[in-house]
């Protein structure tokens, strides 16, 4: 059944040049970023079903493997890891949710191949021929929803499951500074397509193994806390790993449990691997997360960023510390 849809006062010429896009292109290819998330494999999967069910061609792929809790998102099954990709000119590579192209598989032919680039990051690069942008968005998913209500044929529940699992996730279940009324409102159009919260709220965050259980367990155990400026970091070496048989992809959320911390502001958790140790960045305060994972190759908005140092686990424990409390002051 076909809903009526409130027009909003602003239509930017950039989600109508997305919308003809998409619906110009016989083929889609879908690309996830690095180390994906509910909100860039949500987004993906929506377009994947709703391109399937138009007639579409459609790919998807990223750089790193879907993590297992994502699985139950429609479509995960065609999910591609790669490291790079050439598809035939008829194809539409279509980023999502991807702030620079460097954070997902190299396709062959860009930056002069024509794309689409969703994203809400304030960082984005505009790397593609269309960018549909808009930092003000608690969700790629709040945008991707935009772009299916405005194309050929209704949104369906297959449709919506990844749509809502990108908003809840990236939104923190609606608690973030990034929700808005628009946030809700399409959470409701996504309720009104016969998403079950309840379900949803399982699948997305009761989905734990016993063994990341005892992973976060030695992350809180070690917590170091500055209560007068409310800084909380952690970190996990290799044999965390190793011994409790945890995955990398299970640490999601941690550096968010850090700030349940009553009046805590900053967090960080390090995680060691192979090559250099991963930092993940929460801001509630003034600092932002961003501008110090930008000094620092990284990237994401200013409550929520990420970067790499080339460091081992100790000497990027002291810099990342100095640092906070360089940019506190
Ligand atoms: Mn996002």
């Amino acid at each position: 059944m076909e809903t009526t849809r409130k027009e909003t006062a602003q239509e930017p010429a950039s989600l109508l040049e997305a919308v003809s896009a998409l619906r110009r292109f016989k083929g889609w290819l879908l690309l996830s970023h690095e180390q994906p998330d509910g909100d860039t494999l949500g987004c993906a999967s929506a377009l994947l079903v709703f391109g399937q069910r138009s007639g579409k061609a459609v790919r998807w792929a990223g750089p790193d493997p879907m993590p297992e809790s994502y699985a139950f998102l429609p479509g995960s099954d065609r999910y591609e890891t790669l490291r790079e990709i050439s598809v035939p000119r008829d194809f539409l590579p279509i980023f999502l949710d991807t702030s620079n192209p460097e954070r997902t598989l190299r396709v062959e032919g860009m930056p002069d191949q024509f794309a689409v680039n969703i994203d809400h990051h304030g960082d984005n690069t505009r790397f593609a021929a269309v960018n549909f942008l808009d930092s003000s968005a608690g969700a790629t998913a709040e945008l991707v929803w935009e772009i299916l209500a405005r194309l050929d044929q209704p949104v369906d529940k297959i449709d919506a499951i990844g749509l809502y699992a990108g908003l809840v996730t990236d939104t923190g279940r609606f608690g973030y500074s990034c929700t808005t009324p628009r946030s809700h409102r399409i959470a409701a159009e996504l309720l009104e397509k016969g998403i079950q919260p309840e379900l949803m709220d399982r699948l997305l965050y009761s989905n734990w193994t016993p063994q990341a259980l005892r992973l976060r367990g030695r992350a809180f155990s070690r917590l170091d806390y500055e209560p007068d400026r409310g800084i909380a970091l952690t970190w996990l070496t290799k044999a965390d790993f190793e011994e409790t048989g945890a995955d990398f992809s299970e640490t999601e959320g941690l550096a968010s449990d850090l700030l349940r911390i009553r009046n805590s502001t900053f967090s960080a958790v390090l995680i060691e691997n192979d090559t250099n140790v991963r930092v993940s960045l929460r801001s509630r305060g003034k600092t932002s997360a961003a501008e110090i994972a930008h000094r620092h190759g990284g990237g994401g908005h200013p409550n929520a960023a990420g970067m790499r140092l080339p460091l081992p686990l100790e000497a990027s424990l002291a810099t990342l510390k100095a640092e906070i409390l360089k940019n506190d002051d």
